[in-house]
């Protein structure tokens, strides 16, 4: 799926901005142009733009509506829309074109060639079901609607990612597929484009615009002697840009390998730690939106502490966010937004009435989206298929089975399965080529007690690797931390107790072989439901909401910066 993009060929409208904006009710038609409540800033959540707590965590139907007319051209309009959480329908003149299913990849569709004057409207539904990723469940409370959720991040609703009308000429050039490796000393760049048009020639380029190899095949595989590889702080890019008599497209790429190997994970060849955070999309008053500044931001964070990667807890992110990743020579663990797949309660997930079959079905389906959206970025070195699921089910084990099946015929790159059971009553981890375990012991456990995270947090990964024998990575741990509260000794919720409990965590699992990495729970604080335990969110992150360092980030940034 090729993002939008404004070339000599082609031409891309962000529809960014404002949008008029209304709560709607089920049966809303968008007949006539909306009567509309607000007007709305794109990208944005439109939760924390609310005044009012029925607004904000309003559960229901919202239309976002903007008028706009585009120059007739020869070939085609096509709308693509960041991200639609959860359920999507979208009308062009009151006439539907497109639903979808899925929150956090892009919708893509064709708009009518009829006319060039386009009134869209996007409804979009904040529910969420068994059916849908992530899950949750709606409850009726006095002739409200409720929306319970089974996972710890506030339920963001909007026109979150950028929005954009982009036109492609005749014959266009639909798809490019890249996949690289490195043999020896030689860089291997496998590549497919799908078009109708029987000419075209690729070229590569280096970062220089200079022309490394060529070919006139839509399907080739291209050998390049002693290639600069794609690493870690290097994020060198190769460009791809073909060239058909009416189109044109340029596609970056990185020539790296990833491998598992002998429980370890090696890059182009070199055994490597990884060192870094669960994040997420999450900023005040924005809510989910990918705005530049903010992406950017993080990403010189990252450098800052000393971070060499970090996984999109608990769902796709936008795509800008891999784009820097491989531009800065990050190295991304890609999740789907599988989580609350964990009722946290004796029942059962799944079943019939539960996590069924349109479940996975629903799954399957974004899973491709992901990795036609995603496939090309050297940044992604793993897929995370669940965070946190109810693994110890019988009913867990055809569901993933299936999953994982299913994404080895999609991609090369490892795939990762995020847990919180123990490795005895774990029936799925198996499945998995990298097994990640999340442990809050002196926190959910032995709250304020860190004298037992040694014995215990050791035995939980030896049990792993005894039974699974695959490599583990250490995705979660951490405390709420308030930033600015001191205490002397470390009590929980001060800066101290942060320190200690994340430097605790590092020197267990850099002392045990076979632990591939670790990811700290949470990058930055971040926004949540309501809760007793949620003092206006959670608290775990080693930077605040606002992206300020809290004390244990500067020992974090010693510890990463030693040889
Ligand atoms: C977890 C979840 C994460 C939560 C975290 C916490 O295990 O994977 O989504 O935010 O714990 O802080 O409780």
């Amino acid at each position: 799926m090729l993002y939008p993009k404004t070339n000599k060929k082609r031409l891309a409208l962000s529809l960014d901005g404002l949008w008029n904006f209304s709560f709607v009710s089920d049966d809303y038609l968008p007949k006539e142009p909306l009567n509309a409540s607000y007007i709305i800033g794109v990208p944005g959540s439109f939760n924390d733009m609310m005044t009012t707590l029925e607004k904000r965590d309003y559960v229901g139907k919202v239309c976002y509506e903007k008028k706009v007319d585009v120059p007739s051209l020869p070939g085609t309009w096509h709308i693509r829309i960041g991200a639609a959480p959860h359920r999507a329908e979208l009308y062009v003149n009151g006439k539907l074109i497109k639903t979808h299913q899925g929150g956090y990849l892009p919708v893509d569709a064709f708009m009518p060639h009829d006319t060039s004057s386009y009134r869209i409207s996007i409804m979009l539904d904040t529910r969420l079901d068994f059916q849908t990723f992530p899950m949750g469940e709606v409850i009726k409370k006095e002739h409200r609607e409720i929306q319970n959720i089974f996972f710890d991040f506030y339920n963001y609703i909007g026109l979150h990612r950028h929005v954009w009308l982009y036109h492609v000429p005749l014959h266009p050039i639909e798809e490019i597929t890249i996949l690289t490796d490195l043999i020896n000393h030689q860089g291997v760049i496998g590549y497919q484009i799908d078009t109708t048009s029987q000419e075209l020639r690729v070229d590569i380029l280096d970062p220089d615009g200079k022309l490394v190899i060529s070919s006139t095949q839509k399907k080739d595989s291209l050998v390049i002697d002693h290639p600069k590889l794609w690493g870690i702080g290097q994020g060198y890019l190769y460009t791809l840009h073909v060239e058909t008599p009416t189109d044109c497209y340029d596609e970056t790429f990185g020539i790296r390998k990833i491998e598992i190997k002998n429980q370890q994970l090696l890059l182009n060849h070199q055994p490597i730690t990884l060192k870094g955070f669960g994040m997420h999309e999450d900023h005040p008053i924005v809510g989910k939106a990918s705005l530049s500044a903010l992406n950017v931001k993080d990403f010189e964070l990252l450098t800052w502490i000393g971070a060499n990667s970090f996984r999109t807890s608990h769902y796709p992110y936008d795509e800008e966010m891999y784009d820097l990743a491989d531009r800065y020579g990050i190295l991304v663990i890609n999740e789907m937004p599988a989580v609350g797949l964990n009722f946290w309660s004796p029942r059962h997930v799944f079943r019939e009435d539960t996590v069924n079959d349109l479940s996975l079905k629903n799954y399957l389906e974004q899973f491709d989206e992901l990795i036609a959206r995603d496939k090309n970025h050297p940044s992604i070195i793993m897929y995370s298929l669940a965070n946190e699921a109810n693994t110890h089910e019988e009913g867990a084990v055809p569901f993933f089975k299936t999953i994982f099946d299913h994404a080895r015929k999609k991609t090369h790159v490892p795939l990762m399965i995020v847990e919180y059971v123990g490795a005895k009553e774990n029936k799925v981890a198996g499945f998995a080529d990298v097994i990640g375990i999340n442990r809050y012991m002196a926190w959910y456990s032995d709250f304020g007690d860190l004298s037992v995270v040694k014995e215990q947090l050791t035995q939980s990964i030896l049990d792993y690797q005894k039974i699974f024998n695959k490599p583990i990575m250490l995705t979660e741990f951490g405390a709420d931390t308030i930033a600015g509260m001191h205490t002397l000794p470390a009590l929980a919720f001060s800066e101290e107790y942060q320190d200690e409990f994340i430097q605790t965590y590092l020197e267990v699992a850099r002392k045990m072989d076979g632990v591939i990495g670790t990811h700290m729970w949470n990058f930055a604080d971040f926004q949540t439901k309501q809760g007793l335990t949620r003092v206006l969110g959670n608290r775990k992150g080693v930077f605040t909401r606002d992206r300020q360092p809290k004390m244990v980030a500067h020992t974090i940034k010693k510890l990463w910066s030693k040889p």
